[in-house]
C-alpha cells in the first residue's frame, strides 16, 4: 500500500493552527531558523530490511500482523515510512535475505518510493542451507582456509548485488571471536582476518567504502576479532582509504564514552557512519533516544562539531542508518519513532553555540560548557522538526498518521500475517 499525498495534506491541515503557534514561539526565541531546518531536510537515515518484522529474542518471538514476506514489501515498507517523515529515503539489504529477482523491477520501485540503497550487508555469522564449510569457529578469521575463503566470496558476491542496486557500501560485521580463554590464538585470527579483508577490499568498485563494525561481545563471550573501535581502526588504517570504522551504538561495553570515541575517528578522517539504537544493559536494539537521550545529543553534538571542522557535508558524508530490532512494539511505529529521536537530537547540535563552548572550554569554564549543553538540549525542538517534515511535504506527526490513518490495519488486509527472516 502507498500513502496518499492528499491524505498527508489533510491530516496537516488538521495540526497546521497548533503546530503555527509552536514553531512561531520557538522562532521569537532562537531567532530565524530556516539554516537548520535546511539542514534537517535534507538529513536522511537509512532504515535496515531486518528491522521491518519482529526480530524477538534467544526465548521467542511474537510476530504481529502485516509484516512484509517479501522485498518488494520491505521496499513498500520503507517508503511509507519516507512518505510519512521524508528523513528515511534509504534501505540498507541483507544478503542473502534479499536478493532480488529482478534488479531492474527493484530499481524502478526504489526510484518510485524516492529511495536509495545504503550499504549492503554480508552475513557469515549464520551457516546458509548447502554451505560447505560451518561458520561455528568464524568466518574470515577461521583457521581452516576454505571456510575462509568462502566468506570472502560471499562478501565479494554482496558487493556485486550492491553495485547491481546503485549501493556504494559494504558493511562488514563479523560474529568471529572466542568464547573460552584458549581457544584461539588472538594474533593469528587477527592476521588471517586482515587478509580476508584484504581480499574483499580488492574487489571494491573505486567508489565504494567498506564499513568495519565492531562489538564488544556477543555471540562471543571471550574474545572478539573486531571487539572494539581500536581493533577496527586497526583494520582500517591497514586496509586503506576506502575502509572505515563503523560505530554501532549498541555495541559498546557499559558506560563507554561513545561521543569521544566519535570525536577522535572524525579526527582521522576514519568514521563510516552509525548505527543508531539504544540500550540499557548490552547490544538490546531499543528504540533510539528511548533509555539515553542525552548521550545521543552529545554524539551529534561531537558529529557536527568534528564534521564541520573537516568541512564535511552532514548528509551525505557518513552512513546513517537505524539498527534495531523490535520484540513489542509494532516495527514501523518504533521506526518513526527512532527517525524522530534521531532528528532531535541533530537538531540540537545544530542549535548548540559552539562559539560560546568553545569559549568556556578555553577559560576552563566548567560550569559554562555544562550549561550550554544542557540549555540546548533542554530546547524543545519538535516544533522545529516538524516544521522541516512540513516543508518536505511529510506529515506533521508520522506516529499520529500512522494510527489515525491504521496504516497497520491496512497493512494486514493486504498481506495477511506474514513473517519476515530476522536475527540481528
Ligand atoms: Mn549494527
Amino acid at each position: 500500500m502507498r500513502v496518499d499525498s492528499k491524505q498527508i495534506q489533510q491530516h496537516n491541515e488538521r495540526g497546521l493552527a497548533k503546530h503555527a503557534s509552536r514553531f512561531s514561539f520557538l522562532q521569537s526565541e532562537l531567532g530565524n531558523l530556516d539554516a537548520i531546518i535546511e539542514k534537517l531536510m535534507k538529513f536522511q537515515v537509512a532504515i535496515p530490511s531486518w528491522a521491518l518484522g519482529t526480530g524477538g529474542t534467544r526465548f521467542g518471538r511474537f510476530p504481529g500482523p502485516g509484516e512484509p514476506g517479501s522485498l518488494e514489501q520491505k521496499l513498500d515498507d520503507v517508503g511509507l515510512l519516507h512518505a510519512l517523515n521524508k528523513s528515511s529515503g534509504a534501505i540498507s539489504l541483507h544478503i542473502p535475505w534479499d536478493i532480488p529477482k529482478d534488479y531492474a523491477a527493484i530499481r524502478k520501485q526504489a526510484a518510485e518510493l524516492e529511495l536509495k540503497f545504503d550499504a549492503v550487508n554480508s552475513n557469515t555469522f549464520q551457516d546458509q542451507p548447502g554451505q560447505a564449510h560451518s561458520y561455528k569457529f568464524g568466518s574470515l578469521q577461521h583457521v581452516n582456509k576454505a571456510t575462509r575463503k568462502q566468506a570472502i566470496d560471499h562478501n565479494i558476491e554482496v558487493i556485486k548485488h550492491g553495485v547491481e542496486l546503485g549501493s556504494e557500501s559494504l558493511t562488514v560485521w563479523l560474529a568471529d571471536g572466542s568464547t573460552f580463554p584458549g581457544q584461539l590464538n588472538f594474533r593469528k585470527a587477527f592476521q588471517n582476518t586482515l587478509e580476508s579483508l584484504e581480499e574483499i577490499y580488492a574487489a571494491l568498485p573505486a567508489d565504494w567504502k567498506m564499513f568495519v563494525e565492531y562489538k564488544a561481545f556477543e555471540p562471543n563471550f571471550y574474545s572478539m576479532t573486531v571487539g572494539d573501535w581500536g581493533q577496527s581502526l586497526l583494520y582500517a588504517n591497514k586496509l586503506g582509504p576506502k575502509a572505515k570504522t563503523l560505530v554501532d551504538l549498541g555495541h559498546h561495553l557499559p558506560n563507554a564514552n561513545i561521543e569521544q570515541i566519535v570525536a577522535l575517528l572524525l579526527m582521522e578522517g576514519k568514521l563510516a557512519g552509525f548505527h543508531f539504537n539504544d540500550s540499557k544493559y548490552g547490544d538490546d536494539d531499543l528504540t533510539v533516544g528511548s533509555i539515553k537521550p542525552y548521550q545521543l545529543f552529545l554524539i551529534f553534538n561531537e558529529l557536527v562539531e568534528g564534521m564541520d571542522a573537516n568541512g564535511m557535508d552532514h548528509a551525505k558524508d557518513l552512513g546513517w542508518m537505524i539498527d534495531a530490532s523490535h520484540n513489542v512494539k509494532d516495527p514501523l511505529e518504533d521506526l518513526l519513532q527512532s527517525v524522530e529521536a534521531i532528528m532531535m537530537a541533530y537538531a540540537h547540535a545544530l542549535l548548540m553555540d559552539r562559539k560560546a563552548l568553545n569559549a568556556a572550554q578555553e577559560n576552563n569554564d566548567v560550569v559554562a560548557a555544562q550549561e550550554l549543553l544542557k540549555q540546548t538540549f533542554h530546547t524543545d525542538v519538535r516544533a522545529l522538526v516538524a516544521e522541516a517534515r512540513l516543508r518536505s511535504g511529510a506529515a506533521l506527526n508520522p506516529l499520529q498518521f500512522f494510527r489515525e490513518e491504521k496504516i497497520r490495519e491496512a497493512l494486514t488486509k493486504e498481506r495477511g500475517t506474514n513473517t519476515i527472516a530476522t536475527g540481528l
